[in-house]
């Protein structure tokens, strides 16, 4: 199957500090969430087929605000917010910095914001710790939908990335396989544009 292109994104990138800086809502939202250092960044980049568009670093913690990306995939397709936050779990911050960063996440996740799906990172070779449980018991208290994402899939050998898939959904308990991805060799980017385009297409059809 040939390659899907790099996304037409609407000219509009927006970095928020607080709340009230949050953007209107467009038909959908994807929330990219995980621990620091999960992938987040790369993903957005690889996913969107945008090299440089969001900041990638080998220092944890570098993404400190939520930004938002308009996107669409065709230039006359209505667009939907791709929004990349900070990460969970970065304890070489300055204690109040991480406290902010927490709040940020907080007033983020709490908003009215219709129609969000939100995709929770994490490295396929870790085990899910206490933020990944916490956060999902969260997410659900709230009725927001999430999948979890395998990142950095590039590192196992194929029978290996199965195994771990199948524990990390064993310990979640979730209901579907995490979805695998490798920024690297841009495996499940086509699975993901695949979700996020019907994601698109059934906010639209919703009644409103
Ligand atoms: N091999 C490999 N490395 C990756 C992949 N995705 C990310 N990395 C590396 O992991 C590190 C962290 O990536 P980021 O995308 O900055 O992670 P992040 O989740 O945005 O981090 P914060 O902004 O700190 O929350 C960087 O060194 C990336 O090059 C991947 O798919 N494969
Ligand atoms: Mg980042």
């Amino acid at each position: 199957m040939a390659e899907t292109p790099p996304a037409y994104l609407a000219d509009f990138a927006l970095s928020a500090a607080t709340a009230k800086q949050f953007p209107e809502p467009l038909t959908f939202e994807a929330a990219l969430l995980g621990r620091s250092n999960s992938g987040k960044s790369s993903l957005l980049n690889r996913w969107l087929g945008r090299k440089a568009l969001a900041r990638v670093s080998k220092t944890p913690g570098r993404t400190r605000l939520v930004n938002f990306f308009k996107v669409a995939w065709v230039k006359d397709d209505p667009p939907f917010w791709a929004a990349d936050l900070p990460g969970y779990g970065f304890a070489a911050a300055p204690k109040d910095m991480v406290a902010s960063w927490e709040a940020l996440v907080r007033n983020y996740l709490e908003a009215a914001r219709p129609n969000r799906l939100a995709f929770i990172l994490m490295d396929i070779r870790r085990d899910p710790q206490a933020e990944e449980f916490n956060l999902c018991a969260w997410l659900g208290a709230l009725n927001l939908p999430y999948r979890f994402i395998a990142t950095k899939c590039d590192k196992l050998a194929a029978n290996a990335k199965a195994k771990r898939l199948t524990v990390i959904q064993k310990s979640l308990n979730l209901a579907e396989k995490p979805l695998v991805f490798s920024a690297l060799t841009g495996e499940g980017r086509e699975e993901l544009i695949a979700l996020t385009k019907k994601a698109v297409l059934s906010s639209l059809s919703e009644p409103h």
